[in-house]
C-alpha cells in the first residue's frame, strides 16, 4: 500500500513515517505487477474448480472457475494477494481472459470426450468496460474452442453495476443476445438499490456469503425467505455463496430455495482433481 493511502487510514494521524515495511510492500507489489504476465506465459496462473449444488437432489450443477497463482514451491499466493492489485493497473483483463481460455479448454476437452456437459462460470473484473472489444473476444474465444455460449457464465460483481453502469449494461445484454448467461456477484454488499434487478441484464443472483452468516434472528430468517420471491418475480434463478454448514443448507433447503456453493460441499481445487471427482467419474 502506498504511503499515502496509510497515512489516509487514521485521521487523527494524517501523516505517515516512511518505514521499511512500506518499502517492502511496495517491493511486493512492484514483483506481482511486474512478473504477472511472464506467469501467464508459464501457466503460472491456474484456474481452481468450486463445484456448485443443487440442494435437492445434491448432485452438481455446475462450477466456478477461481485464480489461483502458483508459487515455486508450490504453493498457491490467492486472488485477495493479487487481484486488487492488478485491477489498479488494469493487468486483471489478461488474467480474466487466462482463466477463461483454460475452462473452455477443458470445457471442449468435455465435450469431445462426451461427458455431461455443466455451466462453469467466470470472474470478470469491471475494468473490461474500459476495451471495447470485450464481447468481441469472448465471443471469438469462445468458438476457437466450439464451446455452446449456454454453458458460460459471466460473472460481474454486483458493485460493477453501481456506477457508470450503461457500458456494463450494454455489454451483459449483447452476451445474452449470443447464449451466455450473466450472474452478478456478491449480491448484497453493494448497498445497491433493489430496483437495479428489475433493470439489469442479469440471469443468476448470486447471494453473497455475509446473508447467511448468521441468520439466528426471526427477522433475519424472513428477511432471507422472502428475498428469493423478489428476485424471483424479477425473473432470475438464485444460488447462495459461502455455504459452510448443514444447518444452513437445511434453512435454505425448508426457505425453497435450491443451489449453492461454499466450503460444506467442496472447497475450490484444482481442475485436474475437479475433473476426477465430478466429470470424470
Ligand atoms: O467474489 P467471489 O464470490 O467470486 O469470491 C469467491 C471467493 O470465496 C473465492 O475466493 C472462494 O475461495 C471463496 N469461498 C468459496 N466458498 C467459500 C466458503 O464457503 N467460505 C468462505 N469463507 N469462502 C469461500
Ligand atoms: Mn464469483
Amino acid at each position: 500500500m502506498h504511503v499515502w493511502k496509510h497515512a489516509k487510514k487514521d485521521k487523527y494521524k494524517p501523516y505517515a513515517i516512511y518505514s521499511d515495511d512500506f518499502a517492502n510492500e511496495r517491493q511486493t507489489r512492484l514483483k506481482i505487477i511486474g512478473s504477472v504476465h511472464s506467469a501467464i506465459e508459464n501457466g503460472e496462473i491456474e484456474a481452481f474448480m468450486q463445484p456448485k449444488f443443487s440442494m435437492k437432489t445434491m448432485e452438481v450443477v455446475g462450477a466456478e472457475a477461481l485464480s489461483r497463482w502458483r508459487n515455486p514451491d508450490g504453493s498457491y499466493k490467492f486472488p485477495g494477494q493479487f487481484i486488487p492489485l492488478l485491477e489498479d493497473v488494469g493487468y486483471i483483463i489478461d488474467v480474466d481472459f487466462c482463466i477463461f481460455e483454460q475452462v473452455l479448454c477443458v470445457m471442449a476437452k468435455w465435450k469431445e470426450s462426451g461427458k455431461k456437459m455443466i455451466p462453469v462460470s467466470v470472474n470478470f473484473s469491471r475494468q473490461h468496460i474500459n476495451h471495447d472489444d470485450f464481447v468481441t473476444r469472448i465471443k471469438k474465444l469462445t468458438a476457437k474452442y466450439g464451446v455452446e455460449p449456454k454453458y458460460i457464465e459471466i460473472e460481474i460483481t454486483e458493485s460493477a453495476f453501481m456506477k457508470k453502469p450503461e457500458k456494463m449494461m450494454k455489454f451483459m445484454r449483447e452476451l445474452r443476445e449470443e447464449g451466455y448467461k450473466i450472474d452478478i456477484d456478491d449480491f448484497g454488499t453493494g448497498y445497491s438499490s433493489l430496483n437495479m434487478l428489475l433493470d439489469v441484464p442479469v440471469d443468476i443472483v448470486k447471494i453473497d456469503k455475509s446473508f447467511i452468516d448468521d441468520y439466528d434472528t426471526q427477522t433475519k430468517r424472513e428477511y432471507i425467505n422472502q428475498i428469493g420471491n423478489l428476485i424471483h418475480t424479477a425473473r432470475k434463478d438464485i444460488i447462495f455463496e459461502g455455504v459452510e454448514t448443514y444447518d444452513q443448507i437445511k434453512f435454505l433447503t425448508e426457505c425453497g430455495y435450491e443451489n449453492a456453493q461454499g466450503y460444506v460441499f467442496s472447497k475450490p481445487i484444482p481442475m485436474k482433481e475437479f475433473e476426477e471427482k465430478y466429470i470424470y467419474i
